[in-house]
């Protein structure tokens, strides 16, 4: 994350959560915003696909943002893999651009849009805002799925945007098992939040009938989660194939960097695919071989809260 994540203080995690029909659609529903209509706009970044800590969260590639005409906004991470049991993905906006309002230890984001991870399907993304003293999971709104790699859209109400403004977004991922945590982040930890350009006009009069908001997702049924046996001795290694294919993969890199013929190119670039491929497994094979309860399959709304709330304090720290 930012500097400015990273220096996070933990912030006060006694936020009770609330009881699962706190959760429903609606809890927190959008503030009346003066968006008739928007300008199309678009925000993205590409990113690395061997710079997620340790190999082990999960890959972001890119992160896209766009903005149509009926004051709605989407949000897509390219991630190499679906989301696993354990992950959590993030999209986090400071809806007005303002580093001083919103969470100080997250780029001034009022508006979160997170996402745990699922071994079998993923729940429904939930939009959590900014309370005046941290972002709020446990009134948080679930938005419609867009895909298994945590794609959402929310209208410019949803997510408080109630004035034009340059907003500015970042796109993280965490992995957290053991105690441990690791994460990617695009633009990367190190750069500022991505701006974006959000413009709109009121509604024309006499006003027409705002479009319906999009149906209620209801929260995901618990999942039945199998229990997976851990040997230290194979999750060690299986950690250790992980980072050998990730010195590998970089090695590839700098071969096709230098190759200066057509084969030489294709020979790098099957390497690469083949080191890329095996990786994933090798992954796969780590975190079933390293498993904590945390790698499970979230069984409740109010889990699926806990963790987001948990895996975004691993983004502040
Ligand atoms: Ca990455
Ligand atoms: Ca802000």
């Amino acid at each position: 994350m930012t500097r400015t994540l990273r220096r996070l203080a933990v912030y006060a995690a006694g936020g009770a959560l609330a009881a699962g029909g706190a959760l429903a659609l609606g809890a927190t529903q959008a503030q009346a915003i003066d968006c008739g209509s928007s300008s199309p706009s678009f925000s993205g970044i590409t990113d690395s696909a061997f710079d997620g800590q340790s190999g082990l969260a999960p890959e972001l590639t890119s992160f896209d943002t766009m903005l149509d005409t009926a004051c709605r906004m989407s949000f897509r991470a390219g991630l190499l893999a679906p989301l696993l049991g354990g992950d959590a993905l993030f999209f986090i906006v400071n809806t007005d651009g303002n580093p001083a309002t919103g969470d100080p230890l997250a780029d001034g984001a009022d508006a979160v849009i997170a996402t745990v991870g699922d071994n079998f399907s993923n729940p429904p993304p939930l939009l959590a805002r900014w309370n005046g003293s941290a972002i709020d999971f446990a009134t948080g709104v679930f938005l419609p799925k867009l895909d298994e790699r945590g794609g959402a859209d929310a209208s410019l109400g949803q997510l408080g945007i109630g004035a034009p403004a340059q907003i500015s977004l970042r796109s993280a991922t965490v992995y957290s098992a053991g105690g441990n945590s690791y994460r990617d982040s695009a633009p990367n930890a190190n750069e500022p939040p991505l701006p974006m350009f959000v413009a709109f006009s009121p509604p024309a009069p006499p006003p027409a009938p705002p479009a319906p908001p999009p149906a209620p997702v209801a929260p995901p049924a618990a999942p039945v989660t199998a229990a997976r046996p851990a040997t230290s001795g194979a999750c060690t290694s299986a950690q250790a194939r992980v980072r050998t294919l990730t010195r590998q993969i970089n090695q590839a890199k700098r071969q096709r960097a230098k190759a200066r013929t057509v084969a030489a190119r294709r020979a790098a670039n099957k390497r690469l695919v083949r080191l890329t491929r095996a990786r994933t497994l090798a992954i796969r094979a780590a975190r079933g071989a390293c498993p904590t309860q945390q790698t499970e399959s979230p069984r409740s709304s109010a889990d699926q809260v806990a963790r987001l709330q948990a895996a975004f304090e691993q983004l502040r720290r």
